[in-house]
């Protein structure tokens, strides 16, 4: 994801006080450990997270709390129409077990 200049310590605070509905909305999505790293050269967001075996993450994006952070979130973050934020996947290029 993407942060927009001068977002930065809006988007921590957001994140510190995350909506109690949210967090257990995305829990019940079978998300776990998550996790958002921050580039604060490049505003670059990169987040890292679990699945559960029987998660249901692919129905958030319907869900109406999941689009008000969405929408509450869209000043801060480059986003798609309809305010989910701009996600690209990174290629891996290493691991040791
Ligand atoms: C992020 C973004 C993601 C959401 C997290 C909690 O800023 O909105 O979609 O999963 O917040």
């Amino acid at each position: 994801m993407q942060l927009k200049p001068g977002a930065m310590d809006e988007y921590k605070a957001r994140h510190d006080a995350i909506w109690p509905e949210l967090a257990e909305l995305l829990h019940h999505s079978g998300i776990r450990d998550y996790s958002i790293f921050l580039d604060e050269e490049t505003l670059s967001l990169f987040a890292v997270l679990k699945l559960t075996d029987d998660n249901s993450h692919e129905t958030l994006s319907k869900h109406p709390v999941m689009q008000k952070w969405w929408n509450y979130m869209a000043p801060l973050m480059h986003v798609e129409p309809g305010n989910k934020p701009k996600e690209w996947a990174l290629e891996p290029v290493f691991y040791l077990a």
